[in-house]
C-alpha cells in the first residue's frame, strides 16, 4: 500500500486538467507521445465534440521514482489518477471522486487566475481533509500572469510561494516535478506521507487494519453482455474473481465475475487490494440494485454479521426539470430502459413518469443545469438510438396553499474589478440580494456573494455575466432554500388552446417580460402552417402578449404549379418520403406542427 498514490485533478472548467493528464500518461508510458488524441481521457464522443469533460475518468499508471536526495531510493509506484470535469453541471462527478483519493492537484490557468469552480472544488477537497497540491498551468502563454495567480493562491490556500508548482500541460514543462510532488506529498492509502511518518488524515472508517472487504462504489455503467460494471475504491480487504460479496445497502449477494483496473480500458487483474482503485464485473442484470455510494463487503450469510457501510455520498438534488418524450410514442419503454441504464452512469439525474396530452407518455427528468440537460438528452439519443422531444427545462416552484415558493441559490461570482460595476447592475436586474464582497489575494479579482432566485440563474444569467465581463467572470451556486414569491402560471396558447408543455409558473414581476419574450420566440420557431397560427400568453386570466403566423400553402406534390403526374411514381414517393422524414423531426401540439428543437430553444436567448 505504501507504493500507491490515489489523486485527482480538480480545477475550473478549461483550466487544462485533461491536457495535464495526457502528459502524465505519456511520462508513465500509458500512451505514446504524439500517438494519441488530445485529452485522451475524454472518451465520450459528446465530450470530444464539445471539448469539455463530462465524466470522471480513472486511469492507473506506473512510475519509477528516484529520490533527488538519495539515489539509492528507487521505487516503483502505482499512481491512480482520476480526471474530473470542471463545469458546475457535472460537479457530482467531482464529489464522488474526492472520496476515493488522498490528494488532489488544484490546477489554475495562469491567464485566468482563481475562478469560481477553483474555489468551490478546493473547498470540497479541504472538507475531505485531502492534501492539495496547487499548480499554475498554461505558463507557456504570453498572456500568463504567473505572479498574480501565485498571489491569489497564496492568499486563498495559505500556502508558501515555493509550494506552488508551475507547469505547462501543453509543452510538458514542469510536469515531471509535479509527479514527484504527488509521490512525496500525497499520503499513501493508509494516510501516511513519504516523509512524515504520521497519519495526515483520519482513515475513513475505524477498521483500517481490518482484513474484511470494504469497497466504495463511485461510478458504474451497464454492459450489454456483462451486466453492471462498478468502479470501486477498496478501503480494506481484497476483492477477486469468484468471491461472494454483498452490497450493504441493497442487501444483495453478488458473485464477482472479474476484477481489474483502468488502462483506461478495463484490464483484468488477479485481485484488487486495500488502497486500490479498479472495477468489478458483477453480472447483475437488475440494474436497480446498484447505486453509487454503495459499499461492497464480504458475503457473511444473509448479511447478518453487522456489515459496515462506508459513509457513501450525499444524494444530489436536481434543480432543473424537463419533460422528456419519445418522438415515436412506441419508444416509451425503450426510453425507460435507457434512462435506467444512463442513471447507472450519471447518478445526478432523477426521473419519474408523466403524461402529456400533446406529447404522450414520457418522463419528468431532473438535471443539475441546462448543459447537463442538453448532454443527457444527447447521450440518450446517441447511446440508445432514441429520438426525443425535450420540453423547456424549468425550475420547480412549490405551492403552499394559495401562494408559491421558489428555490433560491447562494451565488458566488468572481470577477476582475474593472467589470464590477456592470456585474453589480446585472445582479440587481435579476432579483439578486447582495451579501458580501471581498478581494481574492492582493490581486484585482473580486469575489461577490449573493442570494438569488434559481429561476433567474438558469435562463441566461451566465451568458450575460460572460458578456458584461468579456468572458472573465465566473460563477458557482449552491441551493439554499424555498422562499415565498408572488407568482402565477403563465399559459401559452396556440390558436386558443393552452399548451401545458410551454407553460410555467413565473413571478408576477417578470410576467410581461417573459410573456413577450416567449411569444416572440415561438413565432420564430414555429414554421408556417396551412392555416393561421395565433400565439398568445395568458397571465391571471388576461392575454398579455400575442402574435400571429400567417398561413402558407405547401404541398410537395405541387411543384411550380404543376401536379406531378401518375407517371412519376418514383419521384413522387421520394418526395413524400422526404416529407415524412421531415415530419419525424416535428411534433404535433394541438393541431400545430412544431419542430423538436423549438422545445429546447424556446427558453434560450
Ligand atoms: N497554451 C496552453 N494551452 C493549454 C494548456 N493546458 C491546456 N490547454 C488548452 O486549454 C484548453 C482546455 O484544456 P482541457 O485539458 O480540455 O481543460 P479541462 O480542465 O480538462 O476542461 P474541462 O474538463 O472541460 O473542465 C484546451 O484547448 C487545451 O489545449 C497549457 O499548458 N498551455
Ligand atoms: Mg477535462
Amino acid at each position: 500500500m505504501k507504493n500507491i498514490r490515489n489523486f485527482a485533478i480538480i480545477a475550473h472548467v478549461d483550466h487544462g486538467k485533461s491536457t495535464l493528464a495526457d502528459r502524465f500518461l505519456e511520462i508513465t508510458g500509458v500512451v505514446e507521445k504524439g500517438k494519441h488524441e488530445e485529452q485522451f481521457l475524454d472518451r465520450n464522443p459528446i465530450s470530444r465534440e464539445r471539448g469539455i469533460t463530462i465524466k470522471l475518468a480513472p486511469v492507473r499508471m506506473k512510475y519509477e521514482y528516484k529520490s533527488y536526495n538519495d539515489y539509492n531510493h528507487y521505487k516503483s509506484y502505482i499512481l491512480n489518477l482520476i480526471d474530473t470535469p470542471g463545469h458546475i453541471d457535472f460537479s457530482y462527478e467531482v464529489d464522488r471522486t474526492l472520496s476515493c483519493v488522498e490528494g488532489v492537484i488544484l490546477l489554475v490557468d495562469a491567464t485566468q487566475g482563481i475562478q469560481a469552480q477553483t474555489v468551490a472544488n478546493a473547498y470540497k477537497a479541504l472538507e475531505k481533509n485531502l492534501v492539495i497540491i496547487p499548480a499554475i498551468n498554461k505558463i507557456d502563454l504570453p498572456q500568463a500572469q504567473i505572479e498574480k495567480t501565485k498571489k491569489e493562491l497564496i492568499n486563498f490556500l495559505g500556502v508558501k510561494d515555493e509550494e506552488i508548482y508551475l507547469v505547462s500541460a501543453k509543452t510538458g514543462q514542469g510536469v515531471e516535478e509535479l509527479l514527484y510532488a504527488i509521490i512525496e506529498k500525497i499520503p499513501d492509502p493508509l494516510g501516511l506521507t513519504q516523509n512524515l511518518a504520521e497519519r495526515s488524515r483520519p482513515f475513513p472508517t475505524n477498521i483500517s487494519d481490518s482484513q474484511y472487504l470494504q469497497a466504495l462504489i463511485f461510478d458504474s455503467y451497464f454492459d450489454q453482455h456483462r451486466g453492471v460494471i462498478v468502479f470501486v475504491r477498496v478501503f480494506s480487504g481484497q476483492i477477486k474473481k469468484g468471491q461472494k460479496v454483498f452490497l450493504v445497502n441493497a442487501k444483495v449477494e453478488v458473485t464477482v465475475e472479474e476484477v481489474g483496473y483502468f488502462t483506461p480500458d478495463l484490464k483484468e487483474a488477479d485481485q484488487l487490494a486495500a488502497g486500490e482503485i479498479g472495477y468489478v464485473v458483477t453480472n447483475l442484470k437488475d440494474i436497480h440494485q446498484v447505486d453509487v455510494g454503495e459499499t461492497i463487503i464480504d458475503f457473511v450469510g444473509n448479511g447478518s454479521s453487522n456489515p459496515q457501510p462506508l459513509p457513501g455520498y450525499k444524494k444530489i438534488k436536481p434543480m432543473v426539470f424537463a419533460g422528456v418524450f419519445p418522438t415515436d410514442t412506441a419508444d416509451y419503454l425503450n426510453l425507460k430502459k435507457a434512462l435506467e441504464k444512463l442513471y447507472l452512469n450519471d447518478a445526478a439525474i432523477s426521473f419519474s413518469p408523466i403524461y402529456s396530452k400533446a406529447l404522450g407518455s414520457g418522463f419528468r427528468v431532473g438535471f443539475l443545469g441546462l448543459l447537463h440537460a442538453d448532454v443527457v438528452c444527447e447521450r440518450l439519443e446517441r447511446e440508445f438510438g432514441l429520438s426525443l422531444v425535450l420540453t423547456p427545462p424549468q425550475v420547480e416552484f412549490k405551492k403552499d396553499n394559495h401562494s408559491y415558493l421558489e428555490p433560491y441559490v447562494k451565488l458566488t461570482i468572481i470577477t476582475p474589478s474593472k467589470y464590477l460595476g456592470d456585474v453589480l447592475v446585472l445582479c440587481q436586474n435579476h432579483r439578486a440580494k447582495f451579501l458580501t464582497m471581498n478581494n481574492i489575494g492582493k490581486s484585482d479579482s473580486i469575489q461577490l456573494n449573493y442570494e438569488m432566485p434559481m429561476v433567474e440563474l438558469i435562463a441566461d444569467f451566465f451568458d450575460k455575466l460572460k458578456s458584461v465581463s468579456s468572458g472573465y467572470a465566473s460563477l458557482d451556486w449552491e441551493f439554499l432554500d424555498y422562499r415565498p414569491v408572488l407568482a402565477s402560471p403563465l399559459t401559452l396558447l396556440l390558436n386558443g388552446r393552452a399548451i401545458d408543455e410551454f407553460s410555467e409558473i413565473v413571478p408576477s414581476q417578470k410576467a410581461y417580460e417573459k410573456a413577450s419574450f416567449l411569444v416572440g420566440r415561438l413565432k420564430e420557431l414555429i414554421p408556417r402552417q396551412q392555416f393561421e397560427v395565433r400565439i398568445q400568453a395568458a397571465f391571471l386570466g388576461k392575454i398579455i402578449a400575442s402574435a400571429r403566423i400567417a398561413p402558407f400553402r405547401k404541398d410537395v406534390l405541387v411543384k411550380s404549379g404543376k401536379v406531378l403526374g401518375t407517371g412519376d411514381v418514383g419521384r413522387k414517393r421520394k418526395l413524400l418520403e422526404k416529407q415524412k422524414e421531415g415530419k419525424k423531426r416535428m411534433k404535433m401540439v394541438g393541431d400545430v406542427e412544431i419542430p423538436k428543437e423549438a422545445f429546447l430553444k424556446l427558453f434560450r436567448r
